[in-house]
């Protein structure tokens, strides 16, 4: 059974019952919300979302480019859309913290920092890639800006997020783990024993949900009672709450509170980010399960226009100065195709390299 009202009305239903942190900054302009000032944003935030997320975006619309030239092979999930749900929790965390998220992960290692040239080369499959080549698009890791993955397995990145936490909380350090998930990963046994352990034993992460309204082609009502995910968070005590992740101040300031939560050993929160994917879940989807106006009513809340507003109407730059801007990132993404196109394959003599931290590890045969 499909829904019988497009998505995004249905999450607006959802959030006129939330306490939304900035509330008191937003007005109604013919029917649509409007934000009038996030004060304490400087124009340097803004500035740094705007460039990152055209990166993001810009980058990521190159790749499904190459893959169509099927210069890229095997998998590629993009992310263009989401944009927000990464730099929101850049801007708001520290270095040592630590990230980690599903097979959808070009969006916190270049928001991170990570080298477009080493993402784009390990898209390639190419030995200057993140990971030499060997993991390829859903397998990014970056250990300088704390990225710890790329995870393939639905689900499998949850009690490893934990864990990371877990070890930040042993060693005494303030760092903590912001832990990425889809919809589709609530439904694993594995997030609900994690959510359990982490909120007894104070563990610092951040559980984030993307909530894109999808799982492959499954829809969130499509799979449980449940639709409002953050309540999920609820059942083991944790506090929790829902996100509009097209608004990247919002995804800070949810990001935030959550973050000093953790810092002062009040354990995990839980936070939902309802945002949406523009492109198919992968390179080879259509994406026929859904309407052309669901995908629209989300466009027009894009969060790079949303930023881009912003910007505007705060007088923080011109549109001269953000084409300037536009301009650089092309040249970045250009080189980072050169850099990748002229780079060269691994050696078949590293297939056996960086799989066991342990050298003797007896199933290894060389
Ligand atoms: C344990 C497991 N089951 C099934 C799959 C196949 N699979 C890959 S992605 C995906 C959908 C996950 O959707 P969601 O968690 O909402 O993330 P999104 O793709 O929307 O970011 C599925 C079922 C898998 N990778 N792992
Ligand atoms: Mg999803």
């Amino acid at each position: 059974m499909y829904m019988k009202i497009p998505y995004f009305w249905a999450l607006c239903t959802q959030y006129k019952d939330l306490e939304m942190a900035s509330v008191k900054d937003k007005v109604k302009d013919n029917g649509k919300t409007k934000v009038t000032g996030y004060s304490k944003f400087t124009k340097e935030t803004y500035l740094f979302w705007y460039e990152k997320m055209q990166l993001l975006r810009k980058f990521e619309e190159k790749a499904g480019q190459l893959y169509g030239q099927q210069k890229i092979k095997g998998f590629c999930h993009l992310y263009i859309g989401q944009e927000a749900c990464a730099l929101g929790a850049v801007s708001a965390l520290k270095k040592g913290d630590k990230y980690i998220t599903a097979y959808r992960d070009h969006g916190q290692p270049l928001a991170l920092g990570t080298s477009p040239n080493a993402i784009m080369a390990e898209l390639y499959g190419k030995s200057t890639g993140s990971s030499k080549g060997k993991g390829g698009s859903m397998h990014i890791f970056d250990k300088e800006v704390g990225f710890v993955g790329g995870h393939g397995i639905v689900g499998g990145q949850v009690p490893l997020g934990a864990g990371l936490a877990f070890a930040e909380k042993y060693k005494g350090t303030d760092n903590l783990c912001i832990c990425y998930m889809g919809d589709g990963a609530v439904r694993q046994g594995a997030f609900h024993e994690t959510l359990n352990m982490a909120m007894l034993w104070k563990i610092p992460v951040i559980f984030v949900i993307e909530n894109n309204g999808y799982a492959m082609g499954t829809s969130v009502q499509r799979t449980s009672n449940v639709t409002e995910l953050y309540k999920l968070g609820e059942s083991y005590d944790i506090p929790s709450e829902a996100v509009d992740a097209m608004r990247v101040e919002e995804v800070h300031l949810a990001v935030e509170r959550a973050a000093e939560r953790a810092r002062k050993g009040d354990g995990p929160t839980l936070l939902e980010f309802r945002t949406y994917r523009y492109k198919g879940h992968s390179m080879s989807d259509p994406a026929k399960y859904r309407t052309k106006e669901e995908l629209e009513e989300y466009k027009a809340q894009d969060p790079i226009e949303q930023v881009r507003l912003a910007i505007f109407e705060n007088k923080y730059a011109t549109e001269a100065d953000l084409e300037k801007i536009d301009k650089g990132i092309k040249e970045v993404v250009e080189a980072s195709v050169k850099f990748a196109e002229e780079s060269p394959y691994p050696l078949a003599t590293e297939a056996y390299k960086d799989v066991y931290v342990d050298q003797n590890y007896p199933f290894i045969i060389e």
